[in-house]
């Protein structure tokens, strides 16, 4: 069930004084992003200060640029962790596994509570406090410790600056309302630093991924009269610049960003298949129906497809025809 900002507030802070004395592990998802690793590290301190003893739990590290956040806090990986009867508590996480099996597998799958903000989040903890209209998971923590007098240290302050920012793409995204603002202005005052923020989520890119941006970019090609641009990124192209997947992130954004584009497309050819982005600003080109087409799925704005035992020799010229195709179709609605 949705919760509003104000009652999603009170349940936290019940789960709070609930949770002293206590053994806590504050769970995060899969390849843990700016939300995830802010929301971890926010609630984390606030239970310290709360007289809970609390840690987190991840599957993957953290991401190195994101670890100044993390001072202060242990975080351990689940190989890392030897369960000692702690309660789970998840956050940012859409579903149970978004926490990968290697960690949901150390509870036995039980989640005490979910913290989350994402619209299909089913209510898999035994406490859910998920607030559908949310910007971030930070958001909401901050809401709740602003609203309900948490502990708050410029720690934490920045630590919900940082998943603010992540989330919102900046303060860009339609969920960047005046509310959000005024919150972020609160966490201003009580110790984050934009500067500082902006430095370390987006200005430590390795030179890897600039040189993979190059290949990318070198890759890109326009169908459909400018409607639609692809780009594509190969095994390859990672070994030569020494990068991951994980740095593939972002790059369909630069398709996305031309004028008149109206689907972004990024080709991904892993030794198992294609895996393919979507990105798009009209909802009416259902860009979840697309990928369904390609054996995935999504929102309508922001799809993804993955198609077992394809190559980009043989099955780029089909795979854009399904696009093209869908695109004439749903732009003529
Ligand atoms: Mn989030």
């Amino acid at each position: 069930m949705a919760l509003s900002m104000q009652t999603a507030s009170e349940a936290l802070n019940d789960l709070v004084v609930s949770l002293k004395g206590r053994k806590v592990a504050v769970l995060g998802h899969m390849r843990p992003d700016g939300d995830c690793i802010g929301s971890q590290v926010a609630l984390c301190h606030i239970l310290l200060a709360s007289g809970v003893d609390a840690i987190c739990l991840n599957r993957d590290r953290i991401p190195p640029n994101l670890a100044p956040y993390g001072k202060g806090i242990t975080f351990l990986t689940a190989a890392e962790y030897q369960f000692d009867q702690r309660e789970a508590i998840a956050v940012d996480c859409a579903d149970a596994s978004r926490l990968g099996t290697e960690l949901l597998s150390l509870f036995s799958g039980q989640i005490l509570a979910n913290i989350d903000h994402h619209a299909s989040n089913p209510d898999y903890a035994k406490i859910n406090i998920v607030v559908k209209e949310a910007a971030a998971t930070c958001h909401l923590l901050a809401y709740a410790m602003l609203k309900q007098g948490l502990p708050c240290s410029p720690a934490i302050a920045k630590a919900l600056h940082l998943g603010i920012i992540t989330d919102t793409g900046r303060f860009c995204y339609a969920s960047t309302t005046a509310a959000v603002f005024e919150i972020v202005a609160e966490l201003v005052k009580r110790g984050a630093q934009p500067a500082e923020a902006n430095y370390l989520i987006f200005e430590q890119e390795s030179r890897g991924k600039l040189e993979l941006t190059k290949r990318f970019l070198n890759s890109i090609q326009f169908h459909e009269n400018g409607k639609i641009c692809s780009g594509e990124i190969t095994l390859d192209d990672y070994a030569a610049t020494g990068t991951c997947k994980e740095d593939k992130e972002g790059l369909v954004e630069f398709p996305r960003s031309v004028a008149g584009v109206e689907i972004a497309v990024l080709l991904e050819e892993g030794k198992d298949g294609i895996r393919g982005s979507l990105r798009g600003r009209d909802p009416k080109l259902r860009l979840d129906l697309l990928a369904g087409k390609l054996n995935g799925g999504g929102h309508v704005l922001a799809a993804g497809f993955n198609l077992l035992g394809c190559t980009l020799i043989r099955d780029r010229a089909r795979i854009l025809a399904i696009i093209a195709e869908h695109y004439r179709t749903h732009s003529a609605l």
